[in-house]
C-alpha cells in the first residue's frame, strides 16, 4: 500500500476506534490479545471449532474445511496487531458472541476493517445461529471498512465469513458493534416499536419489484420470501 494511503487508513482507524471505544459491544476488537492457543491456530472440521488466534474470537464452519488464524503486526494500525484468516471452505470464518440467545439490542451498527487477499467475505449480525449477510466485500488488495446496520434482531453475534467457493484469505482489524437507538427493529415499518401483523400487511402490500422501499429488508430490489423470512424472524423482537 502506498505510504499516503496507509497514513489515511491509519487516521481513519484511529478515528473509528476513538469514536466507538466506549460503546463497542465487542471485546478484543483490535485483535491485540492472543487466545489461549495463539498466536497461530489451525482448526479442521465442521460447526463450532473453538477459539481463534485472538482472545474471544471463535472459528465456526458451515462447511467442512480448514481455517488457520494468526495474529500479525497490523498493516493498518502501526504498532498494533491484526488477525489473518485463511479458510478453505465457503461460509466459514470467525465470530464473537456478545450475549445469550434471544438477548441483545434490536438495532446495531457493525463495522470492521478488512483486507481481502483472495476470495470474498461477508459480515453479519444476528441472534445466535441466525445471522444475516449484512455486507459483501469482493474488493481485494486494499483495506476497506465494511459497515452496516443489522437485518436480524436481537443482536448477540457478529460474524466475518468467507463468501466465496473454496474459502478466502483475509485480514481483520478494528471491529465494532455499536447499539443504535431505534423505535423498533428491522421490519417495524410503521414505527410503533414492534414487528407484528400491521407490518406484515405493509410488506405484503409492497410484494414484488420494489427498489428502495422499506419492505425490501435484504436490499435486493424485490419484496419477496427472503424479506418475509426476515420479518418473521424479527417478530416480537
Ligand atoms: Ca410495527
Ligand atoms: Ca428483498
Amino acid at each position: 500500500m502506498p505510504r499516503r494511503c496507509r497514513l489515511i487508513a491509519s487516521a481513519l482507524l484511529a478515528l473509528t476506534t476513538a469514536a466507538s471505544a466506549s460503546d463497542n459491544l465487542l471485546v478484543n476488537a483490535e485483535f491485540e490479545i492472543p487466545g489461549a492457543f495463539g498466536p497461530i491456530v489451525e482448526h479442521t472440521g465442521y460447526t463450532f471449532l473453538g477459539e481463534s488466534a485472538a482472545d474471544e474470537w471463535y472459528v465456526f464452519h458451515n462447511t467442512e474445511g480448514t481455517t488457520v488464524t494468526s495474529l500479525e503486526p497490523s498493516t493498518i494500525n502501526p504498532g498494533g496487531m491484526m488477525m489473518r484468516v485463511k479458510t478453505t471452505g465457503t461460509s466459514n470464518g470467525i465470530e464473537q458472541v456478545l450475549g445469550a440467545f434471544d438477548t441483545g439490542p434490536a438495532c446495531v451498527k457493525t463495522g470492521v476493517w478488512v483486507y481481502v487477499e483472495s476470495g470474498a467475505i461477508l459480515t453479519g449480525a444476528g441472534n445466535g445461529g441466525q445471522t444475516a449477510a449484512d455486507t459483501f466485500l469482493t474488493t481485494t488488495g486494499e483495506w476497506v471498512f465494511v459497515s452496516a446496520q443489522n437485518t436480524l434482531c436481537p443482536v448477540n453475534l457478529f460474524i466475518i465469513y468467507a463468501a466465496s467457493p473454496g474459502g478466502a484469505i483475509f485480514y481483520v482489524d478494528g471491529a465494532v458493534v455499536e447499539k443504535l437507538d431505534c423505535i423498533g427493529p428491522p421490519g417495524d415499518f410503521n414505527q410503533d416499536g414492534f414487528v407484528n401483523a400491521a407490518d406484515l400487511s405493509i410488506l405484503l402490500g409492497s410484494w414484488g419489484v420494489c427498489r428502495g422501499c422499506d419492505a425490501d429488508l435484504n436490499h435486493d430490489g424485490v419484496v419477496a420470501g427472503a424479506d418475509l423470512a426476515i420479518l418473521l424472524a424479527n417478530w416480537g423482537c
